[in-house]
């Protein structure tokens, strides 16, 4: 039974390896209802996402995923919007319905890495990399945007040979999952950044969609997306030092400033985001 205070989250997703462990993750919250996920094509075209989509009892539905969008934010307004993927749905349901936007109650952008190095280009993150016009839109749109950046499962926040070692001893079929379906993942991260172990974005960004006060510091900023330049296309830029109205730059942010302030999120407490994983998958 749902309890009356369930939460509805909508998640859009590309599917990946650890797209597969955050869904676990919102598809186990008890205070949760997912009312639809969708498919956006990104790190696995739409055919193999929509295959890869492991939730038991439910079949891919032929619905187009911005008519789902729509329908399923009109239906449920106040909802948690999740995006896992490039934000190529969201812009083209906002481009259709942008009177959505005021309809969602959070949306929770895995995606960009503010102020510091991108893992396709020196400047962009992938989701953003993918289609940072589609990303732009969505950053204007007015939608109440909470961004996850990719540095933010990096470091203290990957899952280290002990702690995989752990979730292995669990014994179930969901944490032999968790680590085997990224093992390519883990082999990948290792050559980008010479860091090993399993690096979770998409868990990370749903265990702050579940609970925002993991999140250790966050703050309100306007944040634009760069469609342009060769240099750093798909760069998401955040006036971290509220600079951007200032006379010299108001020309250029005028269309950021017109939209309510993304918050981003700095730093998470890791041991909390661990445990809200190691609940998941026990
Ligand atoms: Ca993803």
């Amino acid at each position: 039974m749902l309890s009356p205070v369930a939460r509805t989250f909508l998640i859009d997703t590309d599917v990946a390896s650890d797209d597969a462990v955050a869904l676990i993750m919102a598809l186990r919250a008890p205070d949760v209802r997912v009312a639809a996920i969708t498919i956006v094509a990104g790190n696995v075209e739409v055919q193999q996402a929509t295959h890869n989509y492991p939730a038991a009892g439910t079949t891919a539905q032929e619905m187009h995923a911005v008519d789902a969008i729509i329908e399923t934010i009109e239906a449920n307004p106040g909802l948690v919007l999740v995006t896992l993927g490039p934000l190529t749905n969201i812009a083209l349901a906002l481009s259709r319905k942008p009177g959505i936007a005021t309809k969602v109650g959070r949306c929770v952008v895995m995606g960009g890495a503010p102020c510091c190095e991108g893992n396709v280009t020196p400047a962009a993150e992938y989701n953003i990399w993918v289609d940072p016009e589609a990303a732009r839109i969505v950053m204007r749109s007015g939608l109440p945007v909470e961004l996850i950046g990719w540095q933010l499962c990096r470091g203290d926040a990957v899952l280290h040979e002990p702690e995989i070692k752990q979730v292995e001893a669990f014994g179930t079929r969901l944490a032999h999952f968790a680590i085997e379906c990224n093992s390519h993942a883990r082999a990948a991260y290792k050559i980008q950044t010479n860091e090993d172990g399993i690096s979770l974005p998409d868990p990370v960004a749903m265990c702050l969609a579940l609970d925002p006060t993991v999140g250790t510091a966050w703050s309100a900023h306007y944040v634009d997306v760069e469609t342009q330049s060769e240099l750093t296309r798909g760069m998401t830029v955040v006036d971290r030092l509220n600079v951007a109205a200032d006379e010299r730059n108001r020309a250029i942010w005028a269309s950021a400033l017109r939209t309510p302030k993304a918050k981003v999120c700095w730093s998470i407490d890791n041991s909390r985001w661990k445990a809200a994983l190691y609940a998941a998958l026990r």
